[in-house]
């Protein structure tokens, strides 16, 4: 222990006498600036960007709770999820709303069905549940509309559902 002890205190002095302290405050600055500096340099995150949408197995359900009032495609088997679009394809500014209830927590809540468009009908999970729904004679109960009526791109593609809030009694 003693001879370790002495070899730092051998290496510790002649650090010392090798170095100014000015010097020692100099390289630390340096190597703290660098350090911070580091999680700006240009990294390349792409490969984050074009990771493919998760969903849930829940979100590929059309029992879903939230989907009590869709009728369409589930965008979650599409390419993205229950709330995203997949890519290439834009969400109609136009939707029709249902109320759903969340049996987890006992409330109800305003869901937004936007359609997806830009690219030809998915095909897969097909869900129509349709509670609320009234006949095509009110546009405005109806569900089967092609909300991407607005869009500059037509083409339906799938449905997502967004939670816009809680439902007041
Ligand atoms: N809102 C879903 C939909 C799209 C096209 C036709 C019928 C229903």
């Amino acid at each position: 222990m003693k001879n370790l002890d002495r070899l730092v205190e051998n290496r510790a002095r002649s650090l010392a006498k090798r170095t100014s302290r000015r010097c020692l405050l100099a390289s630390l600055g340096q190597l703290l600036t660098g350090a911070a500096l580091l999680p700006l340099l240009p990294i390349d995150r792409t490969a984050r960007a074009q990771e493919p949408a998760r969903p849930s197995a829940d979100e590929q359900n059309c029992q879903y709770w939230k989907y009590c009032a869709i009728d369409g495609f589930l965008c979650a088997c599409c390419g993205g999820t229950s709330t995203s679009c997949p890519p290439g394809t834009q969400s109609s500014p136009i939707t029709w709303i249902g109320t759903c209830h969340n049996p987890t927590d006992g409330r109800d809540y305003i869901v937004s069905y936007n359609d997806c468009c830009g690219k030809v009908s998915c095909g897969d999970c097909f869900c129509e549940r349709n509670e609320g729904e009234k006949p095509m004679y009110r546009l405005s109960r109806n569900n089967d509309v092609n909300w991407c009526m607005a869009n500059s791109e037509s083409n339906y593609h799938c449905s997502v559902s967004v939670i816009l809030g809680v439902a007041e009694k």
